[in-house]
C-alpha cells in the first residue's frame, strides 16, 4: 500500500472518528491518534526520511494535504461540539417569556381596619374630630385621670401589660388598656388652646385604636380595637348620647331598623353609666338584644382633670369594641378569625 493511499485512508478514518466524539476531551484524544507525536500522520512523515527526493516530494505533498484535511475536519468537529454545548446551555437556561409570571397577589384592608375607617368617616360627618395618641401610656393618663382608683383590678399586673421602664417622672408605663387616654390628651390640649377665651368650643372627638389587656380566650384577644367618643359642652346630656349613637349605628349598619336600650352599669369614669344594647327588627339577628357599647355622663372628677369646672361643663362618653361591631356587620362568629392570618377568611373582605 502506498503512503498516498494510507494518507487518504487516514483522512477518512479521522473524519469517522471525529464524528463519533461527543465531548471536547474525546476529540482531543482522537486528534492525538492522527496528529500527535506518535500519531499516524506524524509516523508517515517520519517514514519519508527513507525515500528518494522525488518520492519525498510526491508523497510528502499528499501527506501534508491529508494533514490539512484532518486539521480542517478537527476544527469543524470542534465547532460542531461548541455549538451543541451552546445550544444545550441555552435550552437549559431558557426562560419562557410567554408563561404567566407568578404575579403579586393583591392585598386588601383587614375587616377591622375597614370598620375603623368607616367609623372615622361617620363621626367626622357628624362634626367629631379624630384623636391620636401613644400605645405606650403613662399611669396617670391611662388610669388616674379617668378616676380609676389605686386599688382597681384593672391596674394590676394580671390585667394590664406594664413596660419595664418608668417614664422620666418615675411614672409606670403600660400598654394602654383603653383608648380613653387619647381623649384625655385631646381634651386637655383643647382646653389649653382655648384658655382665656370668652367661651370654649365643645370637645367633640372620637379615639379609635389598638388597646391591650391580659386576656385571651374565644371572645378576648390580648390586643383588640376600641373606639371611644367624647362630647363635652355646657348642656350635653345622655339624650344627645342616644341620638348620636343611634345615628352612628344607622350609618354603620346601613339600616334604620335598629332599636337601642340603656341598662344601668358602672364605670369609674362615668356617672351615671350605662350599657347600650341594640337590636335589629329584621334579619337573622331579629329581636335579639346585643350588647354593643358602654357609655355614660363623664364623671365630674374626669371633667376637672381636663382643666374644666364640672359645674360649667358636662357631656357624655361611650366606648365600643371595633371587633364586636365588625363581627355583627359581617356575621363573623369567632373573634380569633381576625388574627389567624388565614387568607381564605381575609380575602373575603378585599372587595367589600
Ligand atoms: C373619657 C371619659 C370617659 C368611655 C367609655 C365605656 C363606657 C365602655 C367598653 C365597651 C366595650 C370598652 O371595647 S370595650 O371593651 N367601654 O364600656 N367606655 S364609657 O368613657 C370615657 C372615655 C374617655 C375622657
Amino acid at each position: 500500500m502506498t503512503t498516498i493511499t494510507d494518507a487518504q485512508q487516514l483522512v477518512a478514518q479521522a473524519r469517522e472518528q471525529f464524528a463519533t466524539c461527543g465531548t471536547a476531551a474525546e476529540l482531543e484524544d482522537a486528534k492525538a491518534r492522527f496528529l500527535g507525536k506518535a500519531g499516524a500522520i506524524t509516523t508517515l512523515l517520519k517514514d519519508l526520511a527513507a525515500l528518494s527526493p522525488e518520492a519525498k516530494r510526491q508523497q510528502g505533498g499528499a501527506i501534508n494535504q491529508a494533514k490539512q484535511a484532518i486539521e480542517q475536519a478537527l476544527q469543524a468537529r470542534r465547532d460542531e461540539l461548541a455549538e451543541a454545548r451552546l445550544q444545550a446551555r441555552l435550552a437549559e437556561e431558557a426562560i419562557d417569556v410567554s408563561l404567566d409570571g407568578r404575579g403579586q397577589r393583591r392585598g386588601g384592608l383587614h375587616p377591622v381596619v375597614r370598620s375603623w375607617m368607616r367609623i372615622e368617616a361617620i363621626f367626622r360627618s357628624m362634626g367629631f374630630e379624630v384623636a391620636e395618641g401613644p400605645e405606650i401610656e403613662d399611669d396617670w393618663t391611662n388610669f388616674t385621670a379617668l378616676n380609676s382608683p389605686q386599688d382597681h383590678p384593672a391596674r394590676s399586673m394580671q390585667d394590664t401589660f406594664y413596660v419595664d421602664i418608668d417614664d422620666a417622672r418615675g411614672q409606670p408605663l403600660l400598654l394602654r388598656t383603653h383608648t380613653s387616654p387619647m381623649q384625655v390628651r385631646h381634651a386637655r390640649a383643647h382646653v389649653q388652646r382655648h384658655q382665656g377665651a370668652a367661651d370654649m368650643p365643645d370637645i367633640r372627638v372620637i379615639a379609635p385604636g389598638r388597646t391591650y389587656r391580659v386576656d385571651s380566650d374565644a371572645t378576648h384577644s390580648p390586643m383588640f380595637h376600641q373606639f371611644e367618643g367624647l362630647w363635652i359642652g355646657h348642656a350635653v346630656s345622655m339624650a344627645d348620647l342616644k341620638g348620636t349613637y343611634t345615628a352612628f349605628l344607622h350609618a354603620f349598619f346601613e339600616r334604620e331598623d335598629i332599636e337601642l336600650r340603656f341598662r344601668p352599669s358602672y364605670f369609674p369614669f362615668t356617672e351615671p353609666s350605662a350599657e347600650i344594647d341594640m337590636r335589629f327588627d329584621s334579619g337573622p339577628l331579629q329581636g335579639r338584644w346585643l350588647e354593643i357599647s358602654g357609655a355614660g355622663q363623664v364623671h365630674p372628677t374626669v371633667v376637672r382633670n381636663f382643666g374644666l369646672d364640672p359645674e360649667q361643663f358636662m357631656g357624655f362618653a361611650f366606648g365600643s369594641g371595633i371587633e364586636r361591631l365588625t363581627m355583627l356587620r359581617y356575621g363573623i362568629g369567632d373573634l380569633r378569625q381576625f388574627y389567624g392570618s388565614d387568607l381564605r377568611f381575609l380575602e373575603q373582605f378585599h372587595a367589600a
